[in-house]
């Protein structure tokens, strides 16, 4: 995509100007993160909180891509859905993962438990984010990840939308900019009309909707926009546990309800328990197993969880699989046409050619949470090293097809700092989906998070402080 103008040619007294009207915005309508250089920060809500990191101005995006986008969310939140009912393609698909990445391990062995014990989850809520790149060469829309786990901003990419339509209505004199180009975003509607709909699905008037966080969270801000709206909008009250927390309050009733410090809980939110980190010991995997037991809704449950691994969506892309689990043909055809080329490493083929050229493709472990890839000359030394120890840790990761973005000129707001750089950006569009038994309640996509980055850099998480947060202008 061309940019329809070049923020850098923005002459520096009016981007001094804008970047100053930004940061004040962002401070005034919480659109926050704890300060990395505050110790509290993490701990304290109102210490050392800092702007988030945002682009100054919106990126143009293609008007049928961001449609193509929002179309096929809800048919990813179908498929997460069937496949998550299918536990033995489910443990299949992950056996070899099983055997040497420790996490995958532990999260497959809950999921066995589940079902010897035959559990089922007749309310099952799904807040999915499903993240795309635009490949510059080809003009596909190609799907990056599909995160069924604590996927993040559902509260502050809203803001940034918020912030560019104030910023273009306030500055269209000298940019000549149309705020109505910039679609509304409602995740933060949408994600928290979900959980409160969960939770009266849940029917316990007197129950409460659990927060899992990371005892130290510098994107509690985020997380607290859903809180307040389920308080506010849906009288719906949220409590914020770690899970070290819930193992030590924690109690199963016989009839499978769940107290934690004493409180019924109706929905477990997970906004943690998606990385290694996150188990320090025993007792964190306890607590998740515990949760898993009880009849409280998980978002997710560990079979969504599981349905949305890496290895899970290279399986999806091999011939004949999606046709498993959409039964309509134009489904299938949508959701294919988003995949970029996915392989594990057992085809020789696929990997002789990625070791001649690593460029071309990105080597990906099994883990969340942002900066664990592999690029360039390391895929094709991780290759060699694979291909002669022989053993069978080559299973951990998969390989994919790299997707090269188009790069745009962009100014960067970091602590209160101005960056003009070359950038790309990433668009994850996000969906809800809720069922209770045969009765789909929710199946939808709301709102979006586009993420930019310096051109410079491979890894692109914003939680992990890679990339800003940004919205899209429609071209
Ligand atoms: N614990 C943090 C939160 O709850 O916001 C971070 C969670 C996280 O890293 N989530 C990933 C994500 O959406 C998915 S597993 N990352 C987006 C980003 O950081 O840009």
């Amino acid at each position: 995509v061309k940019p329809v103008f070049d923020p850098h040619n923005i002459e520096p007294e009016l981007l001094q100007e804008i970047s100053y009207d930004a940061l004040v915005w962002c401070s005034l309508h919480g659109l926050v993160v704890g300060d990395r250089n505050s110790q509290r920060s993490g701990k304290v809500p109102g210490v050392g909180m800092v702007h988030a990191p945002v682009s100054l101005l919106p990126m143009s995006f293609p008007s049928s891509h961001w449609k193509q986008a929002c179309e096929v969310a809800p048919i990813f939140n179908e498929l997460v859905d069937r496949v998550s009912l299918d536990g033995k393609f489910l443990q299949e698909s992950l056996s070899r993962t099983k055997k040497v990445d420790a996490f995958t391990s532990r999260l497959l062995d809950i999921h066995s438990k589940m079902l010897e014990m035959n559990k089922k989850e007749d309310i099952r809520l799904g807040l999915h984010r499903s993240d795309y790149m635009l490949d510059e060469q080809t003009k596909l829309l190609l799907q990056i990840e599909l995160n069924t786990i604590s996927s993040s901003f559902p509260g502050l990419s809203c803001l940034v939308s918020e912030l560019h339509r104030m910023l273009l209505h306030q500055f269209r004199e000298q940019l000549s900019l149309d705020p109505q180009r910039i679609p509304k975003n409602d995740a933060v509607n949408g994600f928290a009309e979900a959980l409160a709909k969960a939770w009266s699905e849940y029917n316990n008037p007197r129950a409460v909707i659990m927060v899992v966080v990371q005892p130290e969270e510098r994107n509690m801000y985020d997380q607290h926009w859903l809180s307040t709206v389920l308080k506010e909008r849906h009288h719906v009250r949220t409590i914020r546990k770690t899970l070290a927390e819930i193992n030590a309050g924690g109690e199963l009733l016989p009839d499978g309800k769940l107290l934690v410090a004493g409180e019924a809980v109706a929905v477990i939110y997970f906004r943690a328990g998606y990385t290694p980190t996150d188990y320090p010991s025993e007792l964190e995997w306890r607590a998740r197993l515990l949760m898993e037991q009880s009849s409280a809704i998980k978002c997710p449950s560990i079979s969504y969880h599981l349905a949305g691994t890496k290895k899970i969506q290279q399986e999806l892309a091999k011939p004949n699989v999606l046709e498993r689990f959409l039964d309509n043909k134009d489904d299938v055809a949508k959701v294919r046409r988003c995949f970029a080329g996915l392989w594990s490493l057992d085809d020789s083929k696929i990997i002789k050619d990625a070791i001649e050229r690593p460029e071309l493709y990105v080597m990906k472990p099994q883990r969340e949470g942002g900066g664990n890839n592999i690029y360039d000359d390391d895929v094709k030394e991780n290759l060699l090293r694979l291909q002669q120890s022989g053993n069978e840790e080559e299973a951990a990761y998969i390989l994919m097809q790299r997707i090269f973005p188009a790069v745009s000129p962009a100014v960067l707001l970091r602590d209160g700092i101005t960056y003009k750089d070359q950038s790309v950006s990433e668009l994850g569009v996000y969906g809800a989906y809720l069922r209770n038994k045969t009765n789909v309640i929710i199946n939808d996509h709301c709102g979006y998070l586009m993420r930019t980055k310096v051109s410079s850099s491979n890894e692109g998480g914003v939680a992990a402080g890679f990339a800003v947060l940004d919205s899209i202008y429609l071209v």
